[in-house]
């Protein structure tokens, strides 16, 4: 759902927020690494905005030991709202975020960066919404009303809108890649396990809390202006990391059924390369035909093994294997007996002809594995 900017006179809305007792009070989390420039000016914004509405809050800086100054920067502002918690192990982004909720007091919990890109007069609107039954508001460039510095070069446009894109099956709001939301400290405890990589903490709590009701309000994104991007190109790989997770967490079946067949299909390939290499090297076809099996099942087994059910890597390798060919071993001698039997006739004899009966050997094979689990081994039974 998107929030248009509401046109409220200050006063009204300082008024709706001491109407809102249940939301008394806003812990905001900001990550921190080597922002000791940007410390007290955006104490001094935050502090703008609380006496302006007479808000209640606090603030925590989750620092992974910067060693620039970040300490003596929060103790020289001398807001007693304020503090720093250096942390010292698991650093990251998202942990030292996830961390901040933990260690909140209030039940509304905003997070934001501290390089003064996220606008804090937005605040108050993100609490409203979340008291009026939004689960989960998010700071957006993308809803009407929503921009960034006109400076973005079109890689960093594309970037952003790409890994939005990559999460649409994930969430339908138009900016999950944000860094700036604000969500009930309840709902954040109740959350599933919390295991996320990299950057994208809106995404996973998101997708971890299930939250359908999402709310966006408009912000002006501005570019940093001290101290230097830690968003390294490290950092952005980790996003596919994070996806897959995330992609596992939300359709759990289909994804270890689809990793299943894309780990298939490069058996295909690895099959048909092996194939073409035994070939070069003048065996005959049986051989070659039976080489090309045996490599992929080879390596779908390391690759079903690393993606597809890599919840049970660390078990004995040798015994999965065993089993992993036992099960498949039917479908492989249909395969192997196809491609043999096609291999002899007139139907092999062009340039692929090889090619062609394991590809033939393989179509087979799999049909016949399909056919057998759905109809012998996963049979419907019926009941008088
Ligand atoms: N605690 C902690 N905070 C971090 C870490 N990396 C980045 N941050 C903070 O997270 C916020 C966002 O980081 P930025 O470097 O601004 O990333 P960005 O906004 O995507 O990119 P730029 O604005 O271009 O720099 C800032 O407040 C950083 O100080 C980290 O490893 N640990
Ligand atoms: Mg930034």
């Amino acid at each position: 759902m998107n929030m248009q900017t509401m046109m409220k006179p200050v006063s009204a809305v300082t008024d709706d927020l001491a109407r809102i007792e249940v939301l008394a009070g806003v812990s905001i989390v900001i990550p921190t690494y080597r922002e000791a420039e940007n410390i007290p000016l955006i104490l001094n914004r935050i502090d703008q905005l609380r006496q302006l509405h007479n808000l209640t809050i606090e603030v925590l800086f989750m620092d992974d030991n910067s060693g620039d100054g970040s300490v003596e920067a929060v103790e020289a502002a001398g807001y007693d709202w304020a503090r720093i918690i250096v942390r010292t192990q698991d650093r990251g982004l998202s942990q030292s975020v996830i961390d901040g909720f933990r260690n909140a007091r209030y039940p509304v919990l905003v997070c934001m960066d501290c390089d003064l890109s996220h606008p804090v007069d937005v605040i108050p609107q993100m609490v409203l919404a979340l008291a009026t039954g939004q689960q989960f508001v998010l700071g957006s460039r993308y809803v009407p009303g929503g921009s960034t510095d006109d400076d973005w070069g079109i890689f960093r446009y594309l970037n952003s809108r790409v890994a939005t894109w990559l999460a649409r099956p994930l969430t339908r709001v138009k900016d999950p890649m944000s860094g700036f939301f604000a969500l009930r400290r309840d709902d954040f405890l109740k959350a599933d396990e919390l295991n996320p990589v990299g950057y994208k903490v809106a995404l996973e709590l998101i997708v971890k809390c299930g939250f359908d009701n999402v709310a966006e309000v408009p912000i002006h994104f501005s570019d940093r202006a001290l101290g230097e991007s830690k968003l390294t190109l490290r950092e952005q790989l980790k996003y596919i990391k994070h996806l897959r997770r995330l992609y596992i967490h939300k359709f759990s079946n289909a994804m270890y059924l689809l990793q299943f067949l894309v780990v298939g299909a490069s058996g295909v390939v690895v099959n048909l390369a092996t194939l073409s290499l035994l070939l070069m090297a003048g065996l005959p076809a049986a051989a070659c035909l039976a080489g090309g099996i045996a490599t992929s099942v080879v390596t779908n087994f390391l690759l079903n093994r690393r993606f597809t059910f890599s919840y049970a890597r660390d078990r004995n390798i040798w015994k999965q294997f065993v089993g992993f060919v036992t099960v498949s071993s039917l479908g492989i001698a249909v395969n192997y007996g196809v491609a043999l039997s096609v291999a002899g006739t007139a139907l092999a004899q062009g340039r692929f002809g090889l090619h062609m009966s394991a590809l033939a050997g393989i179509a087979c094979g799999m049909l016949f594995n399909y056919l057998g689990n759905r109809y012998v081994i996963f049979r419907k039974t019926h009941m008088r």
